[in-house]
Formats: structure tokens, sequence, C-alpha cells
């Protein structure tokens, strides 16, 4: 038994899971036929918060269909999970599980930066976006990003962005998103 277990934090939420119901999804960009929600994700799918128990549903073999992941032990992830759940409010990471084999499909993560700018205000950023090879073509990651768009808006974001490679930009124009003139995204890798 690990520590987790001992101290039951292994199915804590990384955020209020009300927030999946609260977000008022009639308002987001686009229909969905069949219809589906955050709630009501899909038979035999659910759409929740992120908890330390992922590790072994294969939350992080899933982000590696996105990215370089590398070796992370469960020590590590749970030093993690717990420092982000540390930053109240920050972080934002819904997973959609096939409840039917245990696995993590589907994920995205909305992080809250906190600005004195704009009157105290907070700026939004969606991130590590990735649903399985497998589960393409059931309007999930419309949903996720979706979710996560309103959810920013929920949380007090005056603006919400996200960073992209060449082949979806068309796709996350869908939401609104836009490249704003006058406004370039720089990066400078380590
Ligand atoms: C994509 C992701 C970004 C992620 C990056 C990883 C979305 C909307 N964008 O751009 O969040 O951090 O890929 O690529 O999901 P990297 O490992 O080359 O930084």
């Amino acid at each position: 038994m690990n520590l987790s277990d001992a101290n039951g934090l292994e199915d804590v939420p990384l955020f209020d899971p009300n927030l999946v119901r609260e977000v008022n999804f009639k308002e987001c960009s686009g229909t969905y036929n069949p219809e589906i929600s955050p709630e009501s994700p899909g038979e035999g799918l659910l759409m929740r918060p992120l908890k330390i128990s992922d590790y072994d549903r294969g939350f992080m073999e899933l982000l590696k269909q996105l990215t370089v992941v590398g070796d992370v032990s469960r020590e590590q992830f749970e030093a993690r999970f717990n420092s982000m759940l540390g930053c109240k409010n920050g972080y934002y990471t819904v997973v959609i599980e096939d409840t039917t084999c245990g696995q993590v499909i589907g994920a995205a993560t909305l992080a809250v930066e906190q600005k004195f700018i704009h009157e105290c205000s907070s700026k939004g950023r969606i991130e590590d976006v990735v649903v399985d090879n497998k589960y393409r073509g059931k309007q999930l990651g419309k949903l996720l990003l979706d979710f996560l768009t309103l959810l920013s808006r929920h949380v007090g974001c005056y603006k919400v962005s996200l960073e992209c490679k060449d082949q979806v930009v068309k796709f996350y124009t869908n939401f609104g998103y836009v490249k704003e003139e006058g406004q370039n995204y720089m990066c400078r890798r380590f």
C-alpha cells in the first residue's frame, strides 16, 4: 500500500466535480450529432476531474499520443498532482474514462494564470488536449475543448488561449480561437 492509499487521497479530484454540470453547456460554439454533453459524453463514458488513481488507468500512456512524456514514476506523478492541487483554482485537468474498461481515453487541461491587469483578472490556457486514437470520431476532442473554453469563462478568465500545430489550426477556429492580428506566440526551448 502506498501513502496515498493510506491517506485515502487516491480519488481526490483535481478540481470541484460539480463544475462538470455547473458550466452552461448550452452556450457552446457548435452542435453535436449525436447529442452529447459533459454530463453524458457517450455510452459507457464518464467525464470528470483527474485523480491520482488515473495513473493506473493509462493517463500517462494517453499523453504519449500527444508528445514526449518520458518515464514518470507514480511518486513523481503524485507529487506533481498534489502540487497542482495546492495551486487552488489553478489547474483543471478533465479526463474522459471508458468505464467499461476503466481506462482514461481523453484528457485536456485548463491552466489559469492570475494577473494584476484587467482588474486582477485571470488568463486561461488550454493545454495537452488528447483523445485516444481508438476513440476518434466520437466528438470527444470537441467536447473537451467546448467544456474547457466555457469553464475558463465560468471561473473568471478574461481570455483563453492555446497553441497548436498547423494541421489543427482549422479545428480550433471552430471554437472561436483566432490568430490575433499583431500578436505573436513566441517560445524558447531548453
Ligand atoms: C500541443 C498542445 C500543447 C502541448 C504541446 C506539446 C493543445 C491545444 N496543444 O501544442 O498544449 O503542450 O502540444 O508539444 O493541446 P511539445 O512537447 O512539443 O511542447
